[in-house]
C-alpha cells in the first residue's frame, strides 16, 4: 500500500497561503529528476456547454458528495443494459499534447470553451516511500484536473506550470488522469477579455509524471549575489514528512566547490559561498556549470551560469559592463507550422533568427513562455525579458484578479530564476495610470523582488505627448520611478502620423535610468510592393524603420529596444481582407519565413551598435 506522504495540516496550510490555489508548491527543474512523459495522444470532448462539469440545476457535480456518473471526469462506462452513459472518452478522437487544440481541428480553429482530455497510463513501478507529481508545463486557462475519478486541483493561468501530488491515488495499472481545459476569455481574469493575440486552447506544454524520493529537494536557488562576482547566494528546499537537520550538499566540480549544508526545521537551507577563478557567463560566452544538489537518496543536476548585472544611471551593467540591448519582441508562435510554439526546435527557429537580425536580447511578450526558449537563451547567450499577462484593461480593484495575477508571477519567477539569460521580469504591458492600477503594479513588484533581489524589474509603458506639445513626448507614468528600467512602447508613424513625424518629434524622458522601447512596428504585408507611403507595404515599413531608429537613437538613455515583432501572429482583432487575415502584419519575417525589407534595416543598424559597444 502507498502512503499519502504529506501530512494533512501543512497540505491545508499550503492551501491557505495560495489563497485557494490548490496545486502543489512547483517542483524545481523537473527535466532532471525520474520522469514519465504523458505527452503524446489523449482522447478528448468539446462540451462548449459544460455538460460533464455540471448538472442540469447547474451544480458542479465535483461539488455533490454523491458518486456522479454523467461527471466525464468520473469516466463512467455502462455496466450493465439499464445504465445509460452519453460519453466516452475511449471512443472520441484524439488530440495531441503538448500543442494547442486550435491548429489541430479545423472545427476547433475559433474555439473557446471548455475540452475534456484524457489519458490513461500505467506505472507498476513506484518505490516503496517514493512520491509521485503530475506535473503540467501549461495549460490555457482554467484547468481542473481529476485522477482515477477524484480531484487533484484546480489551476488557472495559461502560460505558467503547475503539479499536483498523487501518491496515494496512481495505481500500478489502468489509472485514468483527465483534464477539463476551458480558455473562455473573462473581464475577471488575466489575460482579460481583450488582447491582440490568439487565445490558444488546450494542454499547450509537456505533462509528466515526476517521481521522487519522500523527502526530497523541492526547490533551490542559485545566482550570484547582488553585486557581487565571486559569491553564490541562494537557498535549498526540501520537502516531505523528515525534513528537518537534514545534510544537503552543494557541488560544482569545475569550479572545486563542495559545500555541507543542513536544512533548519522547514526543510531550508542558505546558501552562500566564495568561488575562485569563476568565468562569468556573457552573451559572447554562455559559460554553465553542471551544479549538483543532494540530500538523503535525492540528486538533481543542473547547468547555472552566473553574471552580474546592474544599473547605474542610465548604464545597464553586465558583468561590471555597459551593454545595449539589441532585442526584438517575440510571441509564442511558429506561423509557419501555426498555433503555440512548445518545442525546443520551435524555440531554435525563433531565436535563430534573433541571431540573425543581431540581437543580443528578446522580449517574450506578453505572457511566460515555455521553459525550452529560456534554456536555449542560456545556451546561446541571448538575454531575456519576460512579462506577466497583465495586459491593457484588466480589473485592478478585484482580489481575486489580483491573486491570479500574483500567483502567475510569481510561478514564473519560480521556474525561471536559476537562469542566467533572464535579466528582466516585466510587470506588464500598456496599463492605463490610476491610483488602483499603481498599487496593484507596486505589489507585484514587491512580490517579484521579494522572490528574487537579482533581476531588474520593468514594465511596458506608454509614452505622452506634453499638454502645450504635442510633438515633445515624455514619460509621465509614476510607476516608472518604482522599475529600474523604463520601457515604453511608441508608434510614431504608424498609429501616430506618418514616418517623417519622427524627424520632429522630441523626447524628454526626465528618469536618470536606462531606457528600452519595448514596442516600435508597421505592418506590411510580406511580397506586398509600393512606395514609402503606401500602407501595408515593405516598404513603407521600411521606411518607418528607418525614421524610427533616427529618432530614438537620439534619446540619451537609450539602452535597448524590442521592436514589434520578429514574426507575424495571428490575432482575431486583424480583420482586413487580403492584407491581415487574421493577421497582425507588423513581423519582420512574414509567416511563410520570409524576411521583409526592414529585417535589413534593424539588423544593420544592430550592428553599427555592437560595434560601438564593442
Ligand atoms: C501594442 C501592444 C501589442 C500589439 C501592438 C500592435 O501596443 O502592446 O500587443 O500587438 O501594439 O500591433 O498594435
Amino acid at each position: 500500500m502507498k502512503r499519502i506522504l504529506i501530512p494533512i495540516l501543512p497540505a491545508l496550510l499550503l492551501l491557505l497561503v495560495k489563497g485557494g490555489y490548490s496545486q502543489d508548491v512547483l517542483i524545481q527543474n523537473v527535466q532532471s529528476r525520474h520522469i514519465q512523459s504523458l505527452n503524446g495522444k489523449w482522447n478528448y470532448i468539446v462540451d462548449p456547454y459544460e455538460m460533464g462539469y455540471y448538472d442540469y440545476r447547474y451544480l458542479p457535480y465535483d461539488q455533490n458528495p454523491k458518486p456522479q456518473d454523467r461527471a466525464f471526469y468520473t469516466n463512467t462506462k455502462p455496466r450493465d443494459k439499464s445504465e445509460r452513459i452519453e460519453y466516452d472518452f475511449d471512443k472520441s478522437p484524439t488530440l495531441l499534447v503538448p500543442r494547442d487544440w486550435n491548429s489541430q481541428k479545423e472545427n476547433l480553429f475559433y474555439y473557446e470553451g471548455t475540452i475534456w482530455y484524457k489519458k490513461s497510463f500505467d506505472y507498476p513501478s513506484l518505490k516503496d516511500g517514493n512520491r509521485l507529481f503530475v506535473y503540467f508545463g501549461a495549460a490555457n486557462y482554467r484547468s481542473d484536473v481529476y485522477l482515477n475519478g477524484k480531484k487533484l486541483g484546480m489551476h488557472k493561468g495559461g502560460f505558467t506550470p503547475f503539479n499536483f501530488e498523487i501518491t496515494g491515488l496512481v495505481k500500478e495499472k489502468d489509472n485514468f488522469l483527465i483534464v477539463k481545459v476551458d480558455n473562455k476569455r473573462k473581464a475577471e481574469e488575466v489575460p482579460t477579455l481583450n488582447t491582440d493575440w490568439w487565445n490558444y486552447g488546450g494542454i499547450t506544454r509537456d505533462v509528466q509524471l515526476v517521481e521522487t524520493p519522500g523527502n526530497f529537494i523541492r526547490d533551490y536557488f542559485l545566482q550570484l549575489a547582488k553585486s557581487s562576482n565571486d559569491r553564490l547566494a541562494g537557498y535549498v528546499q526540501l520537502d516531505g514528512p523528515d525534513i528537518a537537520g537534514k545534510p544537503i550538499e552543494l557541488n560544482i566540480p569545475e569550479l572545486k566547490t563542495h559545500l555541507n549544508l543542513t536544512s533548519n526545521s522547514k526543510g531550508y537551507a542558505k546558501i552562500e559561498v566564495k568561488v575562485a577563478s569563476l568565468k562569468l557567463w556573457s552573451t559572447d560566452k554562455p559559460v554553465l556549470y553542471n551544479v549538483e544538489f543532494s540530500s538523503g537518496t535525492d540528486l538533481v543536476k543542473d547547468r547555472i551560469g552566473f553574471r552580474t548585472l546592474e544599473t547605474k544611471g542610465a548604464d545597464i551593467l553586465l558583468n561590471g559592463k555597459p551593454v545595449f540591448l539589441r532585442g526584438i519582441s517575440i510571441h509564442e508562435e511558429n506561423a509557419i507550422r501555426g498555433g503555440r510554439a512548445y518545442s525546443r526546435e520551435d524555440a531554435q527557429m525563433l531565436l535563430n533568427w534573433a541571431k540573425e537580425l543581431g540581437c543580443n536580447f528578446v522580449r517574450l511578450a506578453h505572457y511566460p513562455h515555455n521553459e525550452n526558449i529560456i534554456r536555449l537563451a542560456d545556451e546561446m547567450g541571448i538575454l531575456v525579458w519576460e512579462e506577466n499577462p497583465v495586459y491593457w484593461t484588466i480589473q485592478w480593484t478585484n482580489p481575486e484578479t489580483f491573486a491570479t495575477a500574483c500567483n502567475q508571477l510569481k510561478e514564473v519567477v519560480s521556474r525561471d530564476k536559476n537562469r542566467a539569460a533572464v535579466i528582466i521580469w516585466s510587470m506588464a504591458n500598456e496599463t492605463p495610470v490610476s491610483p488602483e492600477r499603481n498599487s496593484f503594479l507596486h505589489r507585484l513588484v514587491d512580490t517579484a523582488r521579494s522572490m528574487d533581489g537579482t533581476r531588474l524589474i520593468s514594465a511596458a509603458l506608454e509614452q505622452h505627448s506634453s499638454p502645450d506639445n504635442e510633438m515633445m513626448r515624455t514619460i509621465t507614468d509614476p510607476f516608472a520611478e518604482y522599475v529600474d528600467v523604463v520601457s515604453f512602447n511608441q508608434y510614431i508613424g504608424w498609429y501616430d502620423g506618418l514616418p517623417d513625424k519622427c524627424s520632429k518629434i522630441q523626447w524628454v524622458i526626465n528618469q536618470d535610468k536606462p531606457v528600452i522601447i519595448s514596442e516600435l512596428g508597421a505592418d506590411a504585408l510580406g511580397g506586398m510592393h509600393g512606395d514609402s507611403l503606401t500602407r501595408w507595404s515593405e516598404e513603407y515599413q521600411e521606411y518607418f524603420y528607418k525614421e524610427n531608429l533616427k529618432m530614438i537613437s537620439k534619446i540619451p538613455q537609450l539602452r535597448g529596444t524590442t521592436p514589434w515583432i520578429l514574426v507575424d501572429f495571428r490575432s482575431p482583432r486583424r480583420v482586413l481582407p487580403g492584407i491581415q487575415d487574421g493577421w497582425n502584419r507588423k513581423g519582420l519575417i512574414s509567416e511563410t519565413g520570409n524576411r521583409k525589407k526592414a529585417f535589413y534595416i534593424l539588423q544593420d543598424f544592430y550592428k553599427k551598435i555592437s560595434l560601438k559597444y564593442e
